[in-house]
This record gives C-alpha cells, sequence and structure tokens, in this order.
C-alpha cells in the first residue's frame, strides 16, 4: 500500500495520527507473542473504520427499535450466515461487543445468582469470566474450580467427573485461556449429561484451530460455544455466541419460559446486556468469516500448531521447562518454578528485547499472581506474518540468550532488539503498512 494510509487524521489530528504510526511500527518490528493477539486483515480493518459505525439498529434483523435498518439487517444477517456455515452452529448472535460481554450472556441465559458454575481458576488457565472471584462471575454465581494437574500439568478427567460429581454445578465451562493441550469435548458433555448440567465451551483462544481440524468442534457437544473475532480468527474485537436452539433443559430449568435457548440467548444480548450493536464491527466479523471459511485460513491455523511445537521443542532442547510437558495448541508456557527469576522478570526482560508475551501462572505456582513463574508465549502473529517451523529456531534462540541475561539485560537488550527488528523487517503481517 504506496497511498497515505490515513491522510485525513494525518492533516487534522497530528497527535492521533503519529500514535497510530508508533504502534504500526511496533507491531512491524516486534515479535507479538501474546498468545490472544494477531493481525486484523486490511479488509477487516476498512470494515471497521466504514459508515456502519453511523447507524443505531436495537434489535435484531427484521425486528429492530430504529428504522432505516434495511442495510444493517442484510450485512447482519451476512455474518450470521457466514458464522454458522464456518462452525456448522444450529443458531448464532453476532452482537456481543466482546469475550467478557458474550460469556455474561451466558450465564444470564441459563442462570440464576447464586448458581453452582464449574470452570477453571484464572491461576490454573481458566478466564477470568468462568468464575474468578473478582468478576461478576465469581462474584454472582458460585465457582466449583478444577484445573490442570500440578505434577503433570494436564486436565485428569476423572478428576473433573468426580468434581462435577459432587458439586453438581448447573454449567460447565470447557475452555481456558492458559492450557496448552486439546479439550477433549467428548467428555466433558458425558459428566455434564450425568448431572444434567448445561455445557459451555469457550473457544476464543483456538477457534481457528477448530476452523483448521486441529482441534475438535465442540459445536456438535455443547449448549453454547462462545468466542472471539479476533485473537486467533484475526477478525475485529468482538463476541459471538454460537448455540443450539432448543434447550435439551427447558422443562427441567425454564418449564414456564416460553424462549428457547436460542431466544434467551439473543435476549440475554439484547436487552438484557446491550444496547445498539456495533454494526462496522459486524462488518469487521462478516469479512472475517469470510476468509475464515477459506483453505489459506486452515493452513494458517494448521501452522499456528506446527510453529507451537517446533518452538516448544526448541526450548526444550534448550534445556527450558514447559508447563504440560509441551504443547499441542497455540501457546506454551515457560516453567520458572526452579530458576531465581520470576515469570515477571522474564517477561518484562522478554519484551525490552522485542519478544512481546505476558507472565503466567503455571500448574503449583507458589509465586503469586503478581510475579508469577511463568511466562505465556502464542505463535498466532508470528504464523500471520508468515513464519515457519526453521524462524522458530531463531526464536527460540533470542529468548534463550534473553533468560541466560536476565541479570544484566540491560546491556544486551538494544542488540537483540535490533536483530529482532530487522528479523520481523522480512515478513509481512495482514493489515501492516506505515
Ligand atoms: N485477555 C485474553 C487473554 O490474553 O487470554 C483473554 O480474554
Amino acid at each position: 500500500m504506496s497511498a497515505e494510509r490515513y491522510p485525513h487524521l494525518k492533516v487534522n489530528d497530528a497527535e492521533v495520527y503519529d500514535l497510530i504510526q508508533q504502534q504500526t511500527t511496533y507491531e512491524q518490528t516486534t515479535l507479538k507473542m501474546i498468545a490472544s493477539e494477531s493481525y486484523a486483515s486490511y479488509e477487516v480493518l476498512e470494515a471497521c473504520g466504514s459508515v456502519f459505525t453511523n447507524k443505531y439498529c436495537e434489535g435484531y434483523p427484521g425486528a429492530r427499535y430504529y428504522e432505516g435498518n434495511e442495510v444493517t439487517d442484510q450485512l447482519e444477517n451476512l455474518a450470521r450466515e457466514r458464522g454458522k456455515q464456518l462452525f456448522g452452529a444450529e443458531h448464532i448472535n453476532v452482537q456481543p461487543y466482546s469475550g467478557s460481554p458474550a460469556n455474561q450472556a451466558v450465564y444470564r441465559a441459563i442462570l440464576k445468582p447464586g448458581d453452582k458454575v464449574m470452570g477453571m481458576p484464572v491461576s490454573e488457565g481458566g478466564h477470568l469470566t468462568h468464575g474468578w472471584k473478582v468478576s461478576f462471575s465469581g462474584m454472582d454465581y458460585v465457582q466449583i474450580p478444577y484445573g490442570p494437574d500440578p505434577i503433570t500439568g494436564k486436565l485428569d478427567m476423572n478428576r473433573v467427573r468426580e468434581i462435577a460429581l459432587q458439586e453438581r454445578p448447573k454449567m460447565i465451562w470447557a475452555g481456558t485461556s492458559a492450557y496448552p493441550h486439546i479439550l477433549n469435548y467428548s467428555e466433558f458433555a458425558d459428566i455434564a449429561k450425568e448431572i444434567d448440567a448445561y455445557l459451555v465451551a469457550d473457544i476464543a483462544h483456538i477457534n481457528a484451530l477448530i476452523i483448521a481440524g486441529v482441534h475438535p468442534s465442540p459445536v456438535p457437544y455443547c449448549d453454547i460455544v462462545s468466542s472471539t473475532a479476533h485473537k486467533m480468527l484475526r477478525g475485529p474485537r468482538a463476541g459471538f455466541l454460537l448455540s443450539k436452539i432448543e434447550d435439551r433443559y427447558q422443562s427441567k430449568y425454564f418449564p414456564t419460559s416460553k424462549f428457547n435457548l436460542a431466544q434467551r440467548i439473543d435476549r440475554a444480548v439484547f436487552p438484557g446486556l446491550q444496547g445498539g450493536p456495533h454494526m462496522h464491527i459486524i462488518a469487521g466479523m462478516a469479512t472475517a468469516f469470510k476468509f475464515a471459511l477459506s483453505d489459506e485460513f486452515k493452513a494458517y491455523g494448521q501452522q499456528i500448531v506446527k510453529n507451537a511445537k517446533a518452538l516448544a521443542a526448541a526450548l526444550m532442547d534448550r534445556g527450558y521447562e514447559l508447563a504440560g510437558g509441551g504443547t499441542d495448541t497455540h501457546l506454551l508456557i515457560l516453567d520458572f518454578r526452579k530458576k531465581e527469576f520470576t515469570g515477571k522478570d522474564a517477561s518484562k526482560a522478554l519484551a525490552k528485547c522485542g519478544i512481546i508475551g505476558n507472565f503466567n501462572m503455571v500448574p503449583g505456582d507458589t509465586r503469586s499472581p503478581f510475579v508469577t513463574s511463568g511466562v505465556r508465549l502464542g505463535t498466532p502473529s508470528l504464523t500471520s506474518m508468515g513464519m515457519k517451523e526453521n524462524e522458530m529456531q531463531k526464536v527460540a534462540d533470542w529468548i534463550d540468550r534473553v533468560c541466560c541475561h536476565i541479570n544484566n539485560i540491560d546491556e544486551i537488550a538494544p542488540t537483540i532488539r535490533q536483530e529482532i527488528a530487522d528479523f520481523c523487517r522480512q515478513f509481512k503481517a495482514p493489515g501492516m503498512s506505515e
């Protein structure tokens, strides 16, 4: 792209223009390894910057509370049809503003405050909205925790079943933010069925791996599947909910309701939690879904895992320990429990050198969540840039050099930072130009 990309901002708001330039340079010259990030395409960025930002359209296609929605109805229906096709779902709601609001709608659609919810605590690799105590989900509902075995770092489904039978939660989350292995949705479904619990998958982190066929789809097994459209899906910052239409527990939990599961989800999103949907973002989601239906996207999803496995192997060859012993997914968690430095020390040192990850608890961590013993690193962004297994060797070398020099990082950081910037400039990420 050679023409000036932000001509009006450049002339009329130099401050915002300058910050966009700075962020662009940062995204082009660092190894973005936050597991939940990738790069939105030009198409997504253009759709999100379109005139659809101007329109109010509370309601759903064909049933809006404002006039003038003939075009937005078509857009929302397009996004819905593409999303249902992508995941083979009976129903989709594309209006949640992001993943946390989507999950909030799940609670509103099937639970009452005080109900028990089984989910992974954040400290074990779960998400805030899966019942963590500082989130609405842990304040208004009762979290029944389950998590990976502290020795193996893997989920023991027998243990999950024992907890479920003992506590009998009304809903079980199958979803993670920092767990490097494949979830067995079929086993989760058997457990949920034994106790008449709703099963909800949160696939925000791994949706592209499901689309690519590297991970199994939870859609056949779950009542509801929640996701974001950004992260590895490379769409806009938004959420969506897939679900069955009928509620298999309607007569047990909602005997007097005239609404089925899909209708209760829609009502929970609007008017329950949100007002007007963000149609410019739904435009971005529609075009992201179109690309996600392509063979190119499937190859990208497969390469994400190949890269993560190559990086994990390269780091283990260099003597590093990984939580869960490796990865079958898009992320790995360096386990520094035996080191004198913390996860926070390491993630700060890596960032100084241009490797951007985040400090993270590891199973059995004895350090506080404010420093942790782990660093979570993901490969979606590097894969979006076009990197493959060979490049993961170089990335492992840089990570190793940083970790070996944590105590004198300021001396070597400028050199590594420059090497990484030069390296990144050899690749072209989606949506990136000055
Ligand atoms: N904040 C995201 C993550 O990094 O895992 C989840 O929402």
